[in-house]
């Protein structure tokens, strides 16, 4: 077996423990009585949040299977926006909550101060509840990194509504897709959403979405860009137009602790994406504990998390953790290399960033464009660095490390998912030591275990790896799929009983540090976005030309893992490079840009054992052009289709 032990060591400063709300000595004391006794632990977590009616119940789960449930706080009542806003207004409403950095970088940054973030998401509070959303309504976000994503996700906290943000990168397919999983009542879109210098025709993708929908679904458009629309009377409203003419004050809704506050699509390993519902009471805790102990951020610190609010890394670390702890958040429009490789360095240095927070796939990309894209920046700011959403390799966190952090800087590597709503795993700034590339150690209440894949046993001792499985609750964990919960079941609870499955591998090494070595299932991490090898498949084989089709993933230099399909035609299909560039569009078309299909080979046949099942190791064995470890194909119904795909693999 191989082990990490021979991995650098980086212990953290002087400096960095001197500064830090955690030390080596306070994490085991606090860790140990996060598990010896939860509910005290999390009930004075708990009192981070102000509640309406306090809690007087802390830990309420049921992890077995066919009784599955997840209850925190769940007799206290409190609001989202009043905490990430109202309660910060009496001390620091002068102060600014969020910096606006758009794409183009010779427009003016805009700061929105607390006192202006309150009336900004009191109108649009008021515009939706006009518009007849009311509690527990569900509205899709589907908009640019612009301000006025934050205040949709917080109008609509406000008044109790739930929100789905759809990523702008998504195609109209997949927004109706989501519309109509959700039962929305309002999309809430902009005109254009500029990235990179390009725009996004917004609106005109709602347009062709809505299309799709019932027909009493509204659309409410935020003037951004000003660039053309197309309007339908009665079906769409204008944000800018009716904000001017809303009251700047909502009293904020009284919401259960178990009020679902959001759900967020995401790929599983079936075709279908899950919504991922998360609650009220538990999700704000954890956003806000995570977001100030991980970080070590401290009041005044200028906070910059690099994703999009249309993943969770944006709820968690953009809007919700930052704002409970009224930092100050920074909203990016734009892209790490648009106009030039130094964007994000420039922005940093502008800003006096404290803490920067971004994807292995971005320091990757960055990292190959040469150092004098950073060193023209002054990055004396920068104090804690982090990264999340895949492994990242020794090279990119050397790089980030000795270029970036200038070897003063702690790198967090945060492992955690969607479903689990702030992080699981990572090192803490003033606690732990770094090793590149390990997730390090469990956060406050979070019991890691490695699980022997076909018998379920754990694994106990170090130098071991297995599949990873948590085996208790925190406050921010997923409750339900929207609508299925017999689907959350099965998921997460069903493979391993008793435990909660994440999907992913794990190695804890000699120290009892863990790595996190990837997904064990058919999902792919393609420049940290999630996506399932089905619902690729589905939407190739819904191409007329197309028979069957399997994809995996393949090892990528900048994306950590490409898409590699292999497609077999119809017999009346001819393969052509303009079948193949149709095929790119046609997924890009049915899910989004995201989605497009790297590598394309066309299989006359699949391997697949008798019984029909597509053998996809030896897929993934022939993307990664290791021909040399396919294992057995004996049971193959035709083993002659190895040498065929083998022969005719695509050069990437
Ligand atoms: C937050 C987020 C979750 C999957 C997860 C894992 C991978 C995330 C990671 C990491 C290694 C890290 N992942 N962070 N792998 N080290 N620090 O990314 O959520 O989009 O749901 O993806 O991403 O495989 O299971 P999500």
């Amino acid at each position: 077996m191989t082990t990490q032990n021979e991995s650098p060591v980086y212990p953290p400063s002087a400096e960095t423990i001197a500064h830090a709300h955690v030390n080596a000595a306070e994490y085991d004391q606090m860790y140990t009585a996060s598990l010896a006794d939860p509910d005290a632990f999390w009930g004075a977590q708990g009192k981070r949040v102000d509640w309406i009616k306090p809690f007087t119940q802390v830990k309420d789960v049921n992890f077995n299977l066919g009784e599955v449930s997840i209850n925190w706080y769940a007799d206290g009542t409190l609001n989202v926006s009043a905490n990430c806003i109202d309660r910060h207004l009496a001390t620091r409403g002068d102060q600014t909550a969020i910096i606006f950095e758009a794409d183009n970088p010779d427009e003016p940054a805009r700061n929105i101060t607390y006192n202006e973030l309150h009336s900004s998401v009191c109108k649009m509070a008021n515009v939706l509840a006009s518009m007849g959303v009311a509690k527990g309504d569900r509205v899709i976000i589907y908009m640019p990194m612009i301000p006025e994503a934050a205040y949709a996700m917080l109008a609509c906290a406000r008044i109790g509504a739930i929100h789905s943000i759809v990523f702008a990168g998504f195609s109209p397919d997949a927004l109706a897709a989501r519309v109509n999983g959700c039962g929305a009542k309002v999309v809430i879109t902009a005109d254009h959403a500029p990235r990179g210098g390009r725009k996004t025709p917004l609106k005109s993708n709602a347009d062709a979405a809505l299309l799709h929908c019932k027909e009493d679904v509204k659309c409410l458009v935020v003037k951004h860009t000003g660039g053309q629309t197309t309007w339908i009377d009665g079906r769409d409203y204008d944000y800018n137009a009716l904000a001017a003419e809303a009251s700047a004050t909502c009293v904020p809704a009284e919401m259960n602790a178990e009020d679902p506050l959001f759900i967020l699509y995401t790929s599983g390993s079936t075709g279908q994406p899950k919504g991922v519902v998360h609650t009220t009471g538990g999700y704000l805790v954890y956003a806000a504990m995570t977001h100030e102990i991980t970080f070590d951020y401290h009041d005044g610190d200028i906070f910059w998390c690099t994703a999009d609010v249309g993943w969770v890394t944006g709820h968690s670390y953009i809007v919700y953790g930052p704002l409970a702890n009224g930092a100050t958040t920074l909203m990016f429009e734009g892209v790490p290399t648009y106009p030039d490789a130094s964007r994000f360095w420039q922005v940093c240095e502008k800003h006096k960033v404290n803490q920067f927070y971004t994807a292995p796939t971005a320091l990757r990309a960055l990292m190959g464009q040469g150092n004098e894209w950073v060193e023209k920046c002054d990055l004396s700011s920068l104090r804690i660095l982090g990264t999340v959403g895949e492994p990242i390799n020794p090279e990119a966190w050397n790089w980030y490390n000795d270029v970036i952090g200038q070897g003063r800087c702690p790198i967090v590597d945060t492992w955690w998912q969607t479903e689990t709503g702030g992080h699981l795993m990572t090192p803490l700034p003033g606690a732990h030591a770094m090793k590149p590339g390990s997730a390090m150690k469990p956060f406050f209440g979070i019991q890691p275990v490695v699980l022997d894949p076909t018998s379920g046993v754990e694994i106990n001792g170090n130098d071991v790896d297995g599949v990873l499985c948590i085996k208790d609750s925190w406050p921010g964990q997923m409750r339900t799929i929207w609508g299925d919960h017999e689907r959350f079941q099965k998921t997460y609870f069903s493979d391993y009983k008793g435990y909660y499955f994440t999907g992913d591998g794990c190695k804890r090494d000699g120290d009892g540090d863990y790595w996190i070595t990837g997904r064990v299932d058919d999902v792919i991490n393609v420049s940290g976005h999630r996506m399932g090898t089905a619902e690729v498949e589905s939407a190739l084989v819904a191409h007329v030309a197309v028979a069957e089709a399997a994809v995996v993933g393949y090892p990528h230099p900048i994306k950590g893992q490409g898409i590699y399909c292999y497609v077999t035609l119809m017999n009346d299909a001819e393969p052509s490079d303009a079948l193949l560039k149709e095929l790119r569009t046609w997924v890009r078309t049915e899910i989004g840009p995201i989605a497009s299909p790297d590598v394309i080979q066309w299989a006359p046949g699949l391997p697949k054992t008798r019984s029909g099942k597509i053998m996809r190791r030896i897929l993934r064995k022939i993307a990664e052009n290791d021909f040399g470890s396919l294992g057995d194909i004996s049971t193959l119904a035709d083993p002659s289709v190895v040498d065929d795909l083998i022969a005719n693999r695509t050069g990437k």
